[in-house]
């Protein structure tokens, strides 16, 4: 099924891209919930963390490391929060695998 993010992919809407390489990419979210609050998602449209399978098991770690690369490129030293909203419940809306970097502001625990 192909989601906004695809389209992102394919340079068909606008983001405002901070980060790209062969397998990922990441971007501002547009509804952003901190200071800092990006998006960083697989080129390949895994639709949600439940449907990754064993052969996804380099790619998972790589979008962990460009997370941690991103974070720090954009300044986020006293700290940040990755989030993967997967399913229903969790009210996951795009259902493009993704992982939200937030920060910029201290972040209250636990989550809503
Ligand atoms: P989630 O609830 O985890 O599925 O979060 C999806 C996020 O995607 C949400 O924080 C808003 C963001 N988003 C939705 N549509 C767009 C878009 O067209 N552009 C950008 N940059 N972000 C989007």
């Amino acid at each position: 099924m192909t989601t906004i993010f695809d389209k992102i992919i394919r340079r068909q809407i606008p983001a405002s891209i901070v980060y790209e390489d062969d397998l990922t990419l990441a971007f501002k979210d547009v509804n952003p919930q901190a200071p800092v609050h990006l998006l960083v998602i697989p080129k390949e449209p895994i639709p949600q963390l439940a449907q990754a399978e064993p052969s996804h098991q380099a790619l998972l770690g790589h979008l962990l490391l460009v997370a941690q690369r991103v974070a720090a490129e954009v300044g986020l030293t006293n700290g940040y929060r990755l989030v993967i909203n997967n399913g229903q419940d969790a009210g996951q809306t795009v259902f493009h695998l993704h992982i939200h970097i937030l920060g910029g502001r201290p972040l209250a625990w636990p989550p809503g």
